[in-house]
């Protein structure tokens, strides 16, 4: 699917879809615009909102049970980057890359450049991954990697992310997320003091490796794939992490690596209080990681999440980085390509939504324990439908007024499938 024939389409049902699109934005603009609110700043907000598409979210993910093919799938990091490129045209809000180490290796750095710069796009953030055996590795990751009993496994583990962070600066990438998948399945396998200090004490090596310009992102996971215990299963542990290594270390939020019913946005609030929240990743989630679309689940959660975020981005930005969002989800059922169109939709919503809401008002009942006015300007926000915002936000910077709508109209799948054939894989899935 070439770019230039995406656009013609997206211009083409633009142009079919204005007239409603004008009447509802106008009407809604004028709502926003008797609240008080600036709607060329709120536009200018949701235009410079970016969420990275990861390279492993590109291809049909797979169960323990099975996968199916969704077809014309991207078999190798180019590709994939050509995928990023067309979501980024249908919604202007995908212009950048995670990439996944080993799955995605650049081994031709100039070519991975060009093929980025073409499509509009850079990269975001290198993943290391220490949770499967590759081909040819010395020192199996069984039982831990940075973790491990072993310090010849604990070293192999730390060579891989120095190797992620090399491939990383070569294109252009400022940060590191690591994710453990260490931990024990049973009682007394694993101590758990000494797991963490030898976790510690790896990570404080590695952190040694960094660049002065570049971020470590520590994420958490209460459980999966171990089942008793996780070495870092929770924010706080994630927390004391980066308190030990340095001001480069920052935690790392995934929606899916929670246990039922957590208030992740009060974390979200303790974290940037604290000056340690530096990414997020983005899933729907009804029992744990299960990678449903964002927002397909609990859209008021996700708003309140955004609430938080956006009430600390104005007072507390210069403490923390600015924040890697990105989308953190395998499709197993959906078409990848359109379930990532409706996880950045639900994220611009959620955004949108967040920063309608009263600011000033809601801390004045706050501070007055107006338990019902409090609620009520939440509501307020989340009850608005912001689609025509988000919509015109999009359209301005020459994306589709309705993704989804456009991307099948263009046919891209079909196309794809065309080019690549129906039996394809992504690397890694
Ligand atoms: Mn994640």
């Amino acid at each position: 699917m070439k770019l230039n024939s995406l656009h013609t389409v997206i211009e083409r049902e633009n142009a079919l879809m204005q007239a409603e699109h004008a009447r509802h934005f106008g009407h809604l603009a004028e709502t926003l615009g008797r609240k008080g609110l600036l709607i060329e700043d709120l536009i200018q907000k949701i235009q410079a909102f970016q969420i990275a598409i990861p390279s492993w979210a590109l291809g049909t993910g797979g169960t323990r049970f099975g996968r199916f093919s969704v077809g014309g799938e991207p078999s190798n990091l180019l590709e994939k980057i050509g995928d990023v490129g067309l979501l980024h045209a249908l919604n202007r809000s995908s212009d950048s890359i995670s990439l996944h180490i080993p799955w995605d290796i650049p081994t031709d750095a100039p070519t991975v450049r060009d093929h980025l710069a073409a499509n509009g796009l850079h990269i975001d953030s290198v993943n290391s991954n220490t949770f499967q055996d590759q081909e040819g590795q010395r020192f199996s990751y069984k039982f831990g990697s940075l973790s491990h009993t072993e310090a010849a496994v604990r070293e192999q583990a730390i060579e891989h992310n120095s190797a992620c962070i090399t491939y990383g600066t070569q294109l252009g990438a400022r940060v590191l997320t690591v994710w453990l998948a260490d931990g024990s399945n049973f009682p007394g396998q694993q101590h758990f003091r000494h797991a963490y200090e030898r976790t510690a004490a790896s990570l404080a090596d590695l952190y040694a490796h960094l660049p002065k310009d570049w971020t470590m992102l520590i994420e958490y996971k209460p459980y999966e794939p171990n089942f008793y215990s996780m070495v870092i299963p929770d924010w706080g542990t994630s927390y004391a992490l980066c308190q030990h290594l340095g001001p480069q270390a920052h935690v790392l939020v995934d929606l899916g690596h929670h246990l039922p019913n957590t208030n992740i946005e009060q974390i979200v609030a303790r974290l940037m209080g604290f000056g340690r929240l530096g990414g997020f990743h983005f899933n729907g989630s009804m029992y744990g990681d299960d990678d449903l679309t964002t927002g397909s689940i609990k859209p008021f959660q996700l708003f309140l999440i955004f609430g938080e975020l956006v009430d600390a981005m104005g007072d507390l930005h210069v403490q923390n980085p600015p924040l890697a969002w990105m989308i953190d989800a395998s499709h197993t059922t959906k078409d990848p390509l359109e379930d990532l169109l409706q996880s950045v939709e639900a994220i611009k919503c959620a955004y949108a939504k967040a920063l309608l809401i009263d600011k000033a008002q809601l801390r004045a009942a706050q501070e007055a324990n107006d338990v019902v006015r409090a609620e009520e300007l939440l509501q307020d926000a989340f009850r608005t439908d912001v689609r025509p915002l988000v919509a015109e936000a999009t359209r301005l910077l020459g994306g589709a007024l309705n993704p989804i709508h456009t991307f099948r109209c263009a046919r891209v799948r079909e196309a794809l499938i065309a080019a690549r054939g129906r039996k394809t894989s992504a690397t890694g899935l």
